[in-house]
């Protein structure tokens, strides 16, 4: 590390410093990696416009295997973790439906994260589920559809409520719609003044403001609905703001050359808080594991940069069944964390660099950084996490021990 902490100083940095900002930084993991997003409800194959592709042995199919590869895949990630849940993963007999979901089918969930120290967020399951209608939900035309789906957001309000209470530690709470047609629509207001009245309606429900933060998720188009999306940018953003809730972003809910990380700051302007599902798109929506790639250290820039560490609620967002799936996870995970860690061990005078028009040494510093000793500093993050560097040897072994002995 010495070499490391050297090498940083020279350009004004405290590697001390962005090890303990790190330290403090919590990702919302999403429990759906561990299953292909089938859930434990109603476990319908995957619908709503977005795919788990891939058969790797080893999914997991009960509570108890979800949950010990949780634990496991949690055990290989280092700083600090809140659990990601869906409605989808209500531990109840199989004969509710989802708009008769209650707190205590989430009761197991509560006990295992209050057991390892977690916090949980939380999100309604709108896909994936017999009373979707013609891909539509709280935007269908069918007052009985519409209604049900109402009735699941009010249900899951009440839920992320009692997650805040229990755990002491706020609950996001995300809204995304799969509604949407594949062809081109003769009415797109239609949908959306549906849309509004339901998010209305399920905003009604009482629920601690100071305590659970609810986001909308906004979408560009999904499998099979290609030409009109009802819960469009335009539309998330505009709610949002309406309401005084918060919008989310999805970096893999825009179109290819548009990018999250030119968003955030704009985000930032008009809300006190934002949400982020970090993603991989390739080449569409494809929820491919978060790699330390180029967008992904931009969007911990903008987050660092703004300093909004404390204004962005982080979450992970992609499922790939064609891997170990804890193997995902952890890569995932630690790819938004070396990002956010990339980010802050930036010189503070980047913003001053340019205010001097001096674009000619912002570009040869940022790429004197990249070769910079990173890894150096990263292992030694994960060194005083009590993480191991090589994760690989205990995903196989896990994999040898446990997942192949799956049915
Ligand atoms: C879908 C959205 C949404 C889902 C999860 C499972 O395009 O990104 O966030 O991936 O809710
Ligand atoms: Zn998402």
């Amino acid at each position: 590390m010495d070499n490391a902490k050297k090498y940083y100083a020279e350009f004004g940095v405290n590697v001390e410093e962005a090890i303990e900002k790190l330290r403090d930084v919590t990702i919302s993991v999403h429990c759906w990696q561990g299953d292909d997003v089938t859930g434990f409800d109603s476990r319908e194959t995957l619908s709503g416009g977005i795919q788990a592709t891939g058969n790797y042995p080893g999914k997991a199919n009960t509570p108890e295997e979800l949950m010990a590869d949780i634990e496991k895949a949690f055990s290989l990630m280092p700083g600090k973790k809140k659990l990601n849940l869906h409605a989808s993963y209500a531990i109840h007999d199989g004969k509710k439906g989802r708009d008769e979901i209650e707190p205590a089918d989430f009761a197991p969930w509560v006990e295992f994260a209050k057991k390892n120290g977690w916090g949980l967020d939380f999100n309604p399951t709108f896909f994936s589920h017999p009373m979707v209608k013609d891909n539509l939900t709280l935007s269908s035309p069918d007052e009985e559809v519409r209604a049900y789906w109402v009735r699941h957001g009010v249900q899951c309000v009440k839920i992320a409520d009692y997650f805040a209470k229990e755990t002491g530690i706020p609950c996001v709470m995300n809204i995304w719609i799969p509604d949407g047609y594949k062809d081109i629509p003769a009415d797109r207001l239609g949908p959306r003044e549906r849309y509004k009245k339901s998010l209305d309606e399920i905003l009604a429900t009482p629920y601690d403001k100071t305590q659970v933060y609810i986001t909308v998720e906004s979408k560009v188009f999904g499998i099979g609905l290609e030409s009109y999306t009802v819960g469009s940018s335009e539309f998330c953003l505009s709610y949002a703001q309406a309401k005084g809730i918060t919008p989310l972003m999805d970096n893999g809910h825009y179109h290819p050359t548009e990018m999250v990380s030119d968003k955030i700051s704009s985000l930032l302007l008009f809300n006190d808080k934002i949400a982020l599902h970090v993603t991989r798109p390739v080449r569409w929506d494809s929820d491919h594991v978060v790699l330390f790639d180029d967008e992904t250290k931009e969007i911990a820039k903008e987050i660092v940069r703004n300093d909004a560490l404390d204004r962005v609620f982080i979450s992970t967002d992609y499922f790939d069944a064609s891997i170990n799936r804890i193997s995902a996870w952890v890569t995932g995970v630690r790819s938004v964390q070396k990002a956010l860690l990339y980010a802050l061990l930036e010189p503070s005078d980047m913003k001053q660099i340019q205010e001097n028009n001096d674009f000619t040494y912002l570009m040869y510093l940022s790429e004197e950084l990249k070769t910079a000793p990173f890894g150096e500093v990263w292992r030694e993050f994960l060194k005083r996490e009590g993480v191991a560097d090589n994760y690989y040897e205990e995903v196989i072994k896990y994999e040898k021990e446990v997942l192949v002995n799956r049915k």
